[in-house]
């Protein structure tokens, strides 16, 4: 591509700058890893929920920043720091306690995977099925980050982990992840959606659907949100990460609009699986069988979305 199609292209791009309702309301400084997704992901759904929204989080990489262990860095939202086993239910009593004031309030729990999929899946679950009046977003890294890169629920079959090592006893996790999108969609909320932070545009979509919807009821975000560290991936590699998940179909952009199901951008030529894997330290051991048996779990969870679809779609 030439500079000046290149430039072309760039000015085409719809300015996500028209969904921030306020400036940046993190400090430089903040305790993430250089190259990590997860403060790109926590300023965004910052800037486009507003500097109103209130954070509800637990231990985990994003602990750092949110609670403000750092004399100099920190955030101005409203901050709640919670267990991991809790956080659905103490943003359940938020949002009653407000809602009892009569004072409208956007409570939004902020978790990793290893706390939304596998240690506060239960109270999640629940507070999905009471249809509680909160956002939760789980920033999914695909493992235990902050206590050493362990597998979770949400680690993709094959990867390699601290628990899931590969040698003489093993090659990487031998199961695949939870499907967890899909499980909340199938608990009949008003709004679900994956978002990853290589699509901007359709993610501050569906942030400002997630303030709206949560008025009604709960709302789930799946945002998938490399880890440079875990992931064995150069530290400018990560959105080219994330659209590579897209694109693959690993990860694809989807909602489900009150059971209205719908892919919000679709790849005309799905990449084969290997375009994302190759980009990962995690997967490198790979071998073509492991290849073969992580395609066919795409595939087949990518059909099973599909036929879930029933409308329009949009992107290249
Ligand atoms: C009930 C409970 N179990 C274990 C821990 C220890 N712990 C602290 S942070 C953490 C990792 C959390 O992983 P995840 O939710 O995926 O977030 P990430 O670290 O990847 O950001 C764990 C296991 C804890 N705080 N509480
Ligand atoms: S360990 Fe991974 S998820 Fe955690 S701050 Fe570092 S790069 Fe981000």
């Amino acid at each position: 591509m030439t500079t000046t199609e290149t430039v072309t292209r760039f000015k085409k791009l719809p300015k996500v700058t028209q969904y921030y309702k306020n400036e940046d309301q993190f400090t430089p400084g903040v305790a993430f890893c250089s190259g990590c997704t997860l403060e790109h992901n926590v300023r965004f759904v910052s800037r486009v929920l507003g500097k109103d929204a209130i954070f509800v989080g637990t231990p985990s990489c994003s602990a750092p920043v949110l609670n403000g262990a750092n004399d100099g860095a920190w955030h101005r939202h409203a901050h709640y720091a919670c267990t991991m086993t809790g956080v659905a239910s103490s943003a359940t009593g938020l949002r009653r306690a407000f809602l009892k004031a009569g004072k409208d309030a956007t409570i939004v729990c902020f978790t990793g995977d290893g706390c939304a999929m596998d240690v506060g899946f239960q109270p999640l679950s629940g507070a999905a099925e009471r249809n509680e009046k909160i956002i939760y977003i789980c920033y999914d890294n695909e493992g235990y980050m902050n206590t050493g890169i362990q597998r979770s629920s949400g680690t993709p079959l094959g990867a390699s982990t601290s628990t899931t090592q590969v040698g003489s006893t093993g090659q990487g996790k031998s199961t695949g992840s939870k499907n967890m999108p899909m499980v909340m969609a199938m608990h009949d909320i008003p709004f679900v959606a994956t978002a990853t932070l290589s699509h901007l545009d359709d993610y501050a979509k569906k942030l400002d659907k997630a303030r709206e919807f949560c008025k009604e009821g709960f709302v789930y975000l799946h945002v998938f949100t490399p880890c440079n560290v875990g992931w064995k991936t150069p530290t400018d590699a990560s959105i080219e990460v994330c659209r590579a998940a897209v694109k693959t179909n690993y990860f694809p952009l989807w909602e489900a609009d009150h059971g209205r199901f719908r892919m919000t951008y679709k790849t005309k030529k799905p990449h084969p699986v290997e375009d994302l894997t190759s980009l990962l330290g995690k997967f490198k051991h790979l071998d073509g069988a492991q290849l073969a048996a992580l395609q066919a779990q795409v595939d087949k969870r990518f059909h099973v979305l599909q036929s879930l679809c029933a409308g329009f779609t949009e992107g290249e």
